[in-house]
């Protein structure tokens, strides 16, 4: 059985966090990932504080294990969806998208676990500084808004970075990943393209259909020139975006408005005029649909296996 103290840390069964994802980790989601044994997160990124407070309390009424909520710090209700976050004295906190020194003191004070996803060393040894219990390390083969580190790298880096427990996140969907993020130093792994799929996950159908019939090559990354480079499947609606980013004559509130609402639509209509459909460089890899609990079995399982066969690789006969 993997264990690591992520797993006493949060009280969990499996060091594995689903991802945060706007507009997609609702109540339904996050429960199911929770209820199994792994940490569900609610993306508090589309939602005021009174909303998430409405999404904490159906997820309470599924499930009573220890949950999470991610804050994009970007967002416009960054502030309220904090504060609904200390009066309901929600577990686990995630943050992303930006530096979440301006909340830390609040939520340690209110102890709340805080655990930022970070893309560098710096902003790492800057939370743990500031009471941090992990840090989430995402490296740029995940979906959505990215930083300019790959997990590969980045990982053992921010390992060897901080005292506090590290979660491997970015291209990462089956045991191998899972196993080679423990190999690089984390204590546990977040998913988001993976559960992306899941049975209990209420994406529009098509989304779904586009994540299950995606290839190695099949995502793309833009928005760069706006500052916030983010990765998704190639559609017409992201080659479009392309293009009007490297033309000059397209100011950047032009191509700031043509992309807004695009997350939703892809979320809410699967539409494909229309729809951002944000989503991890590992998507050729997620074939099935499944529930939140056999993904979180099969990977344990997997990893399990690879680990304690790794001793093959040391075998007198292969030296
Ligand atoms: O935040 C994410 N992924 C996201 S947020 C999002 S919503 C969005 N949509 C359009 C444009 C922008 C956002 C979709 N996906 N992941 C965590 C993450 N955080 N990735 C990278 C970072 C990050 C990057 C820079 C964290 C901190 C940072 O700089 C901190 C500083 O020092 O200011």
């Amino acid at each position: 059985m993997i264990n690591t103290e992520i797993c006493s840390l949060l009280g969990i069964r499996y060091p594995i966090f689903q991802g945060g994802m706007a507009w997609v980790a609702d109540a339904d989601l996050a429960a199911a990932v929770s209820e199994a044994g792994g940490l569900g997160i609610i993306a508090g990124m589309n939602m005021n504080g009174e909303q998430l407070r409405a999404e904490i309390n159906k997820l309470r009424a599924k499930c009573d294990k220890p949950f999470g909520v991610n804050v994009m710090l970007m967002s416009p209700y960054a502030a309220e969806v904090a504060d609904v976050i200390v009066e309901e004295k929600v577990p686990v906190v995630t943050t992303g998208a930006g530096n979440p020194l301006t909340f830390m003191k609040k939520w340690v004070e209110a102890g709340v676990k805080v655990i930022p996803v970070v893309a560098s060393v710096a902003l790492a040894q800057m939370v743990a500084k500031r009471g941090a219990t992990a840090v989430v390390a995402e490296g740029g083969e995940s979906g959505g808004h990215i930083g300019e580190a790959n997990t590969m790298a980045l990982v053992p880096q921010v390992a060897d970075g901080v005292d506090i427990p590290v979660i491997a996140a970015g291209g990462i969907a089956d045991g191998r990943g899972y196993a080679a993020a423990l190999m690089l130093g984390a204590r546990g792994i977040q998913m988001g393209t993976r559960f992306l799929v899941a049975k209990e996950c209420n994406v529009h159908p098509n989304f779904k259909a586009k994540v299950l019939k995606a290839g190695d090559t099949s995502t793309m990354v833009s928005g760069r020139r706006l500052g916030h480079p983010v990765r998704s499947l190639k559609t017409p609606f992201s080659r479009k975006f392309a293009e009007l980013e490297k033309d000059p004559s397209v100011t950047d509130e032009q191509l700031d408005a043509f992309g807004t609402g695009a997350l939703r639509k892809a979320v809410t209509e699967g539409s494909d005029a229309e729809g951002a459909f944000l989503c991890g460089e590992i998507a050729g890899l997620v074939n099935k649909e499944q529930t939140c609990r056999e993904i979180l079995e099969e990977m344990t399982a997997q990893a399990e296996r690879i680990l304690s066969g790794a001793g093959k690789f040391l075998a007198q006969e292969n030296l």
